[in-house]
């Protein structure tokens, strides 16, 4: 079967198509943030009419609670305010070959999961630090979503009672610490301003600023795996999103995570598809469910 797969995050659209799990054909837009429902309708036709012809079903990855077809944005400042969104058939306005989505995060985990050994590693995670921070959770060796597809907002747990205003209106979860966002938050106020990715030529550099925020992130992180591995008895986590995949980061959360006591640690792995295990995971998914 050949997939149209979107992965649709807080900073960037990516599509291809995919067979067999070989990706061709991809493309990269940014999310639009301005007058954002209309733009995403007009963003989703153009990628839609770009691939005419060439696929037999579509596979949506997305940011956000994707329940029957609809996207609800936890903490819509992710989205340029968008907050909710009938994401399903805004795509099948422009194609009549069926249409399956889920949450970002919770795509993701079914690719790198498809290439874990299944009868050891039965409790498995990804996290996602990127725009925002997310999950997808796989239990007794299957995706579990939950009645209304909220399973994974991992990134809106506690990191600091104290800290900053998450945009989905709690105080100090791990997002509004750790995310990409959350990073820029505090080095766009710096002179001069820093995008996320300076910050990290900064922190390679071992500029002390910079060292500190990457570090804040990093702490949170550890600690949302030490809750994941204590909470769910996870075997595995695995990392991804562009501040996950970032030099440096990995070997941060993973020095963070070996000073808990043992009962909180699990092995932490990059992961194997990189940016690309949303689109991929989608169309796994997808196939799994017209077979
Ligand atoms: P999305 O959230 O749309 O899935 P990404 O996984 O690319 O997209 O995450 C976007 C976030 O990562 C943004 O906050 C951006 O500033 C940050 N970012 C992008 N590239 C890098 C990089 N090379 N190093 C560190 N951070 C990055
Ligand atoms: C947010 C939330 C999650 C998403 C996560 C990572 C929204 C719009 N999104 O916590 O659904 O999985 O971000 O998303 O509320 P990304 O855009 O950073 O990839
Ligand atoms: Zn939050």
């Amino acid at each position: 079967m050949r997939c149209l797969a979107l992965d649709i995050g807080g900073t960037k659209i990516a599509s291809a198509i995919i067979e067999n799990g070989v990706i061709e054909q991809r493309r990269q837009i940014t999310t639009p943030q301005d007058d954002a429902a209309t733009a995403m309708h007009q963003a989703l036709a153009e990628i839609v009419r770009h691939y005419e012809g060439q696929f037999d079903a579509v596979a949506v990855a997305s940011t956000g609670i994707i329940n029957n077809g609809i996207l609800t944005a936890l903490n819509p400042k992710n989205l340029g305010g968008l907050a909710d969104f009938p994401l399903k058939e805004s795509i099948a306005r422009h194609t009549d070959k069926p249409i399956g989505l889920l949450n970002d995060v919770q795509a993701a985990v079914c690719a790198e999961y498809a290439q874990q050994d299944k009868s050891a590693v039965k409790n498995f995670v990804f996290i996602t630090v990127s725009t925002g921070v997310g999950g997808g959770i796989i239990l007794d060796g299957q995706l579990s979503t939950g009645p209304n597809g909220v399973v994974g907002h991992i990134g809106h747990s506690l990191a600091d009672p104290n800290g900053p205003l998450c945009g989905c209106g709690r105080r100090g979860c791990v997002e509004a610490v750790a995310a990409g966002r959350a990073i820029e938050a505090v080095s766009s106020q710096w002179n001069p301003p820093l995008s996320p990715k300076e910050v990290f030529e900064q922190f390679r550099k071992q500029d002390e600023k910079a060292t500190a925020l990457i570090r804040r992130s990093a702490a949170a992180i550890a600690n949302l795996v030490a809750d994941m591995v204590i909470g769910l008895d996870v075997q595995k986590v695995v990392i991804g999103g562009s501040v996950g995949l970032a030099e440096g980061y990995l070997p941060l959360v993973q020095a963070y995570l070996d000073e808990m006591p043992k009962f909180y640690r699990c092995p932490l792995e990059r992961a194997v598809f990189g940016g690309d295990a949303g689109l991929i995971g989608a169309a796994y998914w997808v196939e799994e469910q017209l077979r």
